[in-house]
Order: structure tokens, then sequence, then C-alpha cells
């Protein structure tokens, strides 16, 4: 019945807990303002006469959040069946650790990525890699995962879908060994992906407490 049918949120994820958002925001902060002062980072940019402030250039992302399953109130594929699972059930309302990895910035959005544990990929679905749209090439072929990552800001007029699909992209590239490595920063090793794309992968991943949960507003 209808009752049922509102009973499947928007979408299930991690939350963050509000303890580590400051320090998560101020961390993809000073990530961005050190590469806005990189030669190289000024050399890529898509007009090199003018200062792109990536600051001001990236909307802030509302709630900090690792999507597992975008639901979309039950109307996206395999939404019922996620909000089923036992794992999902049992696991709705637990705090664990994300561990995240890297940082990565592309002219649509800016994310940190997520690596999951073996118990985290439980709730994870076996689709969202292929569901990517568009998938990018040689996405599919990527380890179940891959497409977890944190949302921190999009452009104007990106959707915060795009960030994951952007996080695909560069690690199907770097699968391939696409990458230049630009610079060995405090926080890691920076590598440059072409058409604007930049990964940082952190030395030290950053854990951070957060919630399975949901959202239905
Ligand atoms: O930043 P995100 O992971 O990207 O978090 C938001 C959240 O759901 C609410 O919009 C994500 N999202 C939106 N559409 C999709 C989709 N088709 N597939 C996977 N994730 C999606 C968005």
């Amino acid at each position: 019945g209808p009752l049922e049918e509102v009973s499947i949120p928007l979408y299930f994820g991690w939350f963050l807990l509000f303890s580590v958002k400051n320090k998560i925001k101020c961390t993809s902060m000073d990530f961005l303002k050190t590469l806005d002062t990189l030669d190289a980072f000024k050399k890529h940019s898509v007009d090199s006469e003018k200062e792109v402030d990536l600051e001001q250039y990236f909307k802030p992302a509302g709630i900090l959040h690792c999507t597992t399953k975008f639901c979309d109130y039950g109307k996206a594929e395999g939404a019922k069946e996620y909000a089923e699972n036992q794992a999902v059930i049992k696991s709705y309302g637990s705090i664990s650790d994300l561990s995240l990895s890297a940082f990565f910035v592309t002219p649509r959005t800016c994310g940190a990525r997520v690596y999951l544990t073996e118990e985290q990929l439980q709730l994870w679905p076996a689709d969202a890699e292929k569901q990517a749209e568009p998938v990018p090439e040689a996405a599919a072929s990527l380890p179940l995962g891959s497409r977890a990552h944190i949302t921190l800001g999009c452009a104007e007029g990106v959707e915060p879908v795009q960030t994951g699909i952007d996080l695909l992209e560069i690690l199907a590239q770097q699968e391939s060994q696409q990458g230049e490595l630009v610079e060995e920063m405090e926080l890691g090793s920076l590598t440059y992906y072409g058409e604007g794309k930049w990964l940082l992968n952190l030395r030290e991943p950053i854990c951070v407490p957060a919630c399975f949960s949901s959202i239905y507003g």
C-alpha cells in the first residue's frame, strides 16, 4: 500500500557524526588552498590567465555522508530489495569508522574517497559501480566499493551524483596507470589525470565515525 511505499527513503548511507564534520571540512579546505597555490595546478587550469579560487568555485555539499544506495523513495532499481536486506536492517543505526583514503578534484566536483572494510562492503550494492550514468569506460571492472565517496562540493549547476562518477573515472585511469605524479605533499602524493582531474592519495587515511542510516527529506 501507499504507507509501504513512503517507508523507502531517498537514500541510505553512512552519515558523519557531528563532531568530525568540521575536521573534514577544514582538511578539505586546506587541500583546496594548497592545490590553488601550486604552479602545476595553475598550468593545467582551463584558463591559465585567470586565478581560480577553488573554495569559491565549489558550493559546499549539504549533509556529509557516503551514499550506499540511492533509493529515490523506492523508484530506483533494487531499492525495495536493498531496504529489506537483512544486513541493512541489522546495521541500521550502527556506528562504524569510515576510512578516507584520498581527496579528489575535477572541474565538476570535489570529494573524498572512502575505503570500505569487508563488513561495510556487506552494505554495498553489488551493482553500484555499474549503475553509474554514464558509466565511465572500464569502471565496471573496478572492485566493489570503488565508487564509495563523500561529496565535499559541486561546481555551480552540478548534481552531487556526479562525484562518484568522477571518482570512478579517475580510478579507471589509475588502474591503467594514466596519471602523472605531480608532487609529494605533506598529506600525500598528488597525481594529475588530465582534463582538470586531481587526486591526492593520503599517506595516512583519515578515520571518521559515521552512522549507517537513511534520509527521507
Ligand atoms: O553525493 P552523493 O553520493 O550523490 O549523495 C547524493 C545523494 O544520493 C542524494 O542525492 C546520491 N545520488 C543521487 N542520484 C544517484 C544515483 N542515480 N545513483 C547513485 N547515487 C545517487 C547523491
